[in-house]
């Protein structure tokens, strides 16, 4: 069925599609991304070069220039500050499931409209993720007309579960909608942007300041399921439980969530995602602080 003309056609459908990833970061999670970026860029297999936008939080120069030591040169890197004044006011709870989290994490919000018209689609990645396999297929996900993409979450699958989306009723959700882990996501950036995802969910952090779960439910009550689902293989948590078949799992992107963090202490409990994270951290400008 696909002769030439099809091949011609697809390409003329889809010109010169930009492969670019986003992370949101201040200087105490450098060195995270910097670990997470080279695992990316070293499982990178797509045609396009990979382009890395990087959510300037408030990392100094000495550190800006450490991530860049950490990624083969030639890396297409783009730092673009964010002042912290955007981030002012928006609510932290004190719930102990999410005291890791600081007001940092609303970064990724801004993402999108930083971006020139000329990309369509990014993968935003938290800093605290690990690539094992090719990152390359996201860039080719169907979004379904959704504005993103992302993973189920583990601990909270519904709006209605416990930390999920505490007004579900009255914002008109049924119970069982689901809810995503924000962690990774694949955004169609105009899509994003006609949605006013970013100020329906600055609204809805402004009016919620006991929320629980911080950007993550924001941006769960003002999607309310319009999004589309892909594999947890793209964003698997690293857990017991998962841990347990992990064998079966085989995680393309694991994801250090909760509070222990492998540039932190050892996570002793799933020593084969410690051993592939200090692998990694070895190959960045990290390595001379680790034990030979
Ligand atoms: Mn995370």
């Amino acid at each position: 069925m696909a002769g030439d003309d099809g091949a011609a056609t697809h390409l003329a459908a889809a010109p010169a599609e930009r492969t670019c990833v986003g992370f949101a970061v201040d200087e105490a999670y450098a060195l995270p991304m910097a670990v997470a970026g080279r695992s990316l860029i070293d499982h990178y297999a797509g045609p396009a070069p990979l382009e890395i936008m990087v959510l300037d939080l408030g990392i100094t120069a000495p550190t800006r220039a450490r991530v860049l030591a950490s990624w083969p040169p030639g890396t297409r890197v783009r730092f673009v500050p964010l002042p912290r004044e955007n981030l002012d006011g928006l609510p932290l709870s004190d719930h102990e499931f999410v005291l890791h989290l600081n007001r940092n994490v609303y970064g990724r919000w801004f993402l999108p409209e930083l971006l020139p018209p000329a990309y369509r689609r990014l993968v935003y990645l938290d800093a605290d993720i690990l690539v094992l396999r090719d990152p390359s297929p996201l860039w080719r996900i169907d979004l379904e007309g959704q504005p993103f993409a992302a993973a189920q979450d583990k601990g909270i699958p519904y709006v209605s579960s416990e930390l999920g989306v505490p007004d579900y009723r009255e914002m008109g959700l049924p119970a069982r909608t689901k809810y995503f882990n924000a962690g990774v996501m694949v955004i169609d950036l105009d899509r994003w942007r006609t949605a006013r995802i970013r100020e329906r969910a600055l609204h809805y952090a402004r009016s919620h300041p006991d929320m629980r779960f911080a950007d993550q439910e924001a941006l769960n009550a003002v999607s309310g399921g319009a999004w589309t689902e892909f594999p947890r293989e793209w964003n698997c948590p690293v857990e017991e439980e998962l841990l347990a078949a992990h064998h079966q799992a085989d995680p393309r992107i694991i994801h250090f969530l909760g509070p222990d963090k492998p540039w932190v202490t050892d996570v002793t409990w799933a020593p084969h995602c410690q051993a592939a994270y200090t692998a990694c951290l070895r190959r960045t400008a990290w390595a001379t602080e680790l034990p030979a």
